[in-house]
């Protein structure tokens, strides 16, 4: 295996347990050797944490799909170049809390943005960059709301949407899953957080140094 690192990004609706995962293979990959860098989308970098809390905050005036969209892009073309690509030169595994794939899921299904365009901003900010590996972290709708519900903070944009809009989100997902079956792996979140670890765990094996 080359001295590059591994992309892994993680994926899932609200509250599928992404951040609770990134820390458990973070622990498991350190503990085989390995440097992890655990990173997240929108954000990342300090230009890039900005532009999240612009996309995410609660304000008076409108967003609409496609600068949703765009400030996404704009946050992922800093974070790519800033902490992404040097990470893997230098060697790092990357967990990314979401990636490009979020965008397909909620600007693309869930908002309705012209897939095409989609892909034409993944192409100009991270030409052929995509992780090495994809874990979709599917649930309930149900329970991944009442899980974030649960969770401290004062919530952001996109939990003011209705169930629908998660369901179109997840059905989003779920079809990536099944176009790229070798990069999206499956992994059900409604298991323990141990269960989920370990078969997260298991979906990235193949890309430890010295795997077969
Ligand atoms: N977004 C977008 O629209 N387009 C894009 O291109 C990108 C993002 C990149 C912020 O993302 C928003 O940005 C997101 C999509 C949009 N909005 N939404 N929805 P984010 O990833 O930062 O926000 P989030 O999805 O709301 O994250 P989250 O709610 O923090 O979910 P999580 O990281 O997947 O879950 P968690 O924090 O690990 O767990 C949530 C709670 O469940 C917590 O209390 C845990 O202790 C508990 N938990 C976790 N795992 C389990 C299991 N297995 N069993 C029981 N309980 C569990």
């Amino acid at each position: 295996m080359s001295a590059a690192g591994r992309f892994i990004s993680l994926e899932g609706i609200e509250g599928a347990g992404k951040s609770s995962l990134a820390r458990a293979l973070e622990v498991m990959l350190v503990a085989r050797g390995l440097t992890v860098k655990l990173t997240r989308e929108p954000g990342g970098t300090p230009l890039a944490e900005r532009l999240r809390a612009l996309v995410l905050e609660r304000g008076a005036e409108r967003i609409s799909a496609e600068a949703e969209t765009l400030l996404m892009f704009a946050a992922r073309a800093v974070h790519v170049e800033n902490l992404i690509r040097p990470a893997l030169s230098g060697g790092a595994w990357v967990i990314c809390d979401r990636f490009t794939d979020a965008t397909r899921a909620y600007q693309g299904a869930g908002r309705g943005v012209d897939a095409e365009l989609i892909e034409r901003l993944a192409h100009t900010v991270h030409g052929n960059l995509w992780p090495h590996r994809t874990l979709l972290l599917d649930l309930p709708v149900d329970t991944g709301l009442t899980r974030a519900r649960r969770r401290a903070g004062a919530g952001d944009r996109f939990e003011d949407e209705d169930r629908r809009f998660f369901e179109r989100v997840r059905a989003g997902y779920l079809a990536l899953a099944a176009a790229e079956p070798a990069r999206v792996r499956l992994v059900d979140a409604a298991n323990a957080p141990d269960t989920v670890a370990t078969r997260a765990f298991d979906a990235i094996a193949d890309l430890l140094p010295g795997a077969a």
